[in-house]
């Protein structure tokens, strides 16, 4: 079971690393951090068991973050009425087509690798079109708006090494461009 202490955090150079792909069909020991990253999902989304354990609540974990650099995240994203409206381990995902529209969440973003609030808008595709593997390695599209595509835009950049806070205007934390789409 992966817990808090599990969870590298911000400073750690896995998170500054490029991730390598993932190769199919998957070894035991990947499809056991793909089956671990989605179970820490749904176990920190369950009150009790995130009571319990002390998990922070996640909607999204990529591989780096529990120290393995290769291209594999889960993601788990209720909508507000917590009904699951994405549940999926996607690997060697790439962004095929993004909207040049900008989104962003309304009170910013954080990270389970980043203990401090860092303030202002990160500025996201509001639209993407995802290509990836399942864990069959069957290649699949996802097309994504809003909070799902901010979610899993956050993920891919964990594969690519890059941190939410790297997109935040450093001067003028909330500036964004007035065509954007404000995720509540
Ligand atoms: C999160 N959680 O998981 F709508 F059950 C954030 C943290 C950093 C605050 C834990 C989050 O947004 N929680 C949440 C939202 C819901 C319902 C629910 C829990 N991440 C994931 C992460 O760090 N992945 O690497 C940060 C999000 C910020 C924008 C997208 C991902
Ligand atoms: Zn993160």
């Amino acid at each position: 079971m992966i817990l808090m202490k599990d969870i590298v955090r911000d400073g750690d150079p896995v998170l500054r690393a490029v991730a390598k792909p993932v190769s199919f069909p998957l070894s035991a020991e990947d499809k056991k951090l793909a089956d671990d990253m989605m179970e820490y999902l749904v176990n920190s989304q369950d009150p009790d068991i995130a009571k319990k354990h002390q998990l922070r609540a996640g909607v999204g974990l990529a591989a780096p973050q529990v120290g393995r650099s290769i291209q594999m995240a889960a993601v788990l994203v209720p909508d507000n009425d917590g009904k699951i409206i994405l549940k999926e381990v996607l690997s060697n995902p790439v962004i095929t087509r993004e909207s040049l529209r900008p989104a962003a969440l309304a009170e910013g973003e954080g990270c389970l690798s980043v203990d401090e609030d860092v303030p202002g808008y990160v500025p996201r595709h509001d639209r993407v079109t995802i290509r990836y593997q399942d864990l069959t390695g069957a290649k699949k599209t996802l097309r994504l708006k809003d909070y799902p595509a901010i979610v899993c835009q956050h993920e891919i950049d964990h594969l690519r090494g890059h941190l939410f806070y790297d997109h935040i205007d450093k001067k003028h934390p909330f500036n964004i461009a007035s065509d954007a789409v404000i995720v509540q």
